[in-house]
């Protein structure tokens, strides 16, 4: 079967731009940046870096720095900008006038790689209405000068040339058609909920920051074979399988969509009723990526997501996932009420598994003792 995620060779040449703020993790953010421009299928040939205490409201970078960004996308023949931040719509406008070539900002980069990847007919309706959410703060007069380009967000022209030429109006009536028809679905997932909840199936969610390994734990525990791959965003659709473990019976485990920092909102909005699935879920797996040098802050940034998704009241265990790159032994840790908090494993070696299936079994174990304990209250 041909990949469909292969990676388009010799890609859209691309120069990425990044203002250190003195923010604390500039570095990190900038390599997430390039992560992000290769899984869009972007050939990454430079990069321009400035150092500002506030953005220039014009041009982002300001005059000079767009100068030396102008000279190095001729130099490289590259036609693309890549912003690590995001530009108000007359700033990106600005800057493809100056240079005469695309401007994509962050929250564009990241719609882009959704759209690439979206498989299912609900994750399709969902990134769409998340691009042109994006797209109706940029459907300003003064667009035109994009119009012999193909498309206005993204890299490879989001939702394409028929979406540009619609006016707000008609912008207006598709959300309201992909609101509509994303509500029927959200309404047969909380169908489909309910009659696991009558079931007493446990379900389980992996959450996590994008690239912790997810997909890969949820293969080693299903023995499915879903799409894991060194890219962010490798999923995007919440893959469902039920697995059978004994202390517990079946329990419903699904993989779900990675979270970055600064996931933009009309994503996270896009993506409630997948999310949901998350949200409702009687356990979360929250995956990290433990070598990762920034992993404390990749764990704040989905407990930020978790928020905002509701989903805080779901109880969490932190699964510090690829210990083999940092030569830690599979463990876990207890509370003081003897519940299991923390594990360490590996998805690559398999280490640590048996772990996880003790964890579900445990909650599992926990649920129905709750449950024996209400009806005796009652
Ligand atoms: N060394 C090592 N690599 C791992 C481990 N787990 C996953 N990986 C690798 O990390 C990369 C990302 O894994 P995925 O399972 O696709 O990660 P994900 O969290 O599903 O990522 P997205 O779906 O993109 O958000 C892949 O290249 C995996 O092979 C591990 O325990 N050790
Ligand atoms: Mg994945």
């Amino acid at each position: 079967m041909k990949d469909l995620f292969e990676r388009p060779s010799g890609g859209e040449a691309a120069i990425l731009v990044s203002v250190d703020f003195s923010e604390p993790d500039y570095e990190e953010s900038l390599e997430e940046l390039r992560q992000l421009s290769l899984s869009a299928g972007l050939a990454v040939r430079g990069t321009v870096q400035g150092k500002r205490s506030s953005p220039d409201a014009k041009l982002f970078i300001g005059s000079g720095k767009a100068d030396e960004l102008l000279q190095l996308m001729q130099a490289s023949e590259s036609n693309i900008a890549v912003f690590n931040h995001d530009l108000t719509p007359s700033q990106q406008r600005n800057l493809e006038r100056l240079l005469q070539a695309r401007v994509v900002d962050r929250t564009g980069l990241i719609l882009d790689i959704f759209s690439q990847r979206a498989q299912t007919h609900e994750g399709k309706l969902q990134v769409e209405l998340a691009q042109l959410e994006h797209l109706s703060t940029r459907l300003v007069r003064g667009w035109t000068h994009l119009e012999r380009q193909k498309g206005g967000i993204g890299v490879r022209g989001g939702p394409g040339e028929t979406q540009l030429e619609l006016d707000r109006r008609m912008l207006r009536i598709r959300v309201k058609q992909l609101r509509e028809k994303l509500s029927k679905l959200k309404a047969q997932r909380g169908m489909q909920r309910r009659a696991r909840k009558r079931s007493n199936v446990m379900t389980v969610s992996l959450v996590g920051y994008t690239n912790a390994g997810k997909s890969t734990i949820f293969n080693r525990l299903t023995k499915a074979n879903i799409y894991a791959a060194d890219q962010l965003f490798a999923t995007l659709d919440t893959t469902t399988h039920k697995i059978f473990i004994p202390e517990c019976g079946a329990v419903v485990l699904s993989d779900t969509v990675g979270f970055i920092k600064h996931l933009p909102h009309a994503l996270v909005e896009a993506f409630g009723a997948t999310l949901e699935e998350a949200a409702q879920a009687d356990l979360l797996l929250h995956i990290v990526d433990t070598a990762s040098s920034n992993r404390d802050e990749q764990i704040a940034e989905v407990n930020k997501v978790l928020v905002e998704i509701g989903a805080t009241q779901v109880p969490q265990v932190l699964v510090h996932n690829q210990i083999d790159r940092v030569g830690l032994a599979p463990a876990v840790a207890r509370d003081e009420y003897g519940r299991i908090t923390c594990v360490h494993v590996s998805a690559k070696t398999g280490e640590g598994m048996d772990l996880l299936r003790q964890v579900m079994a445990e909650h599992y174990q926990y649920l129905k003792k709750l449950a024996t304990e209400e009806v005796a209250f009652v």
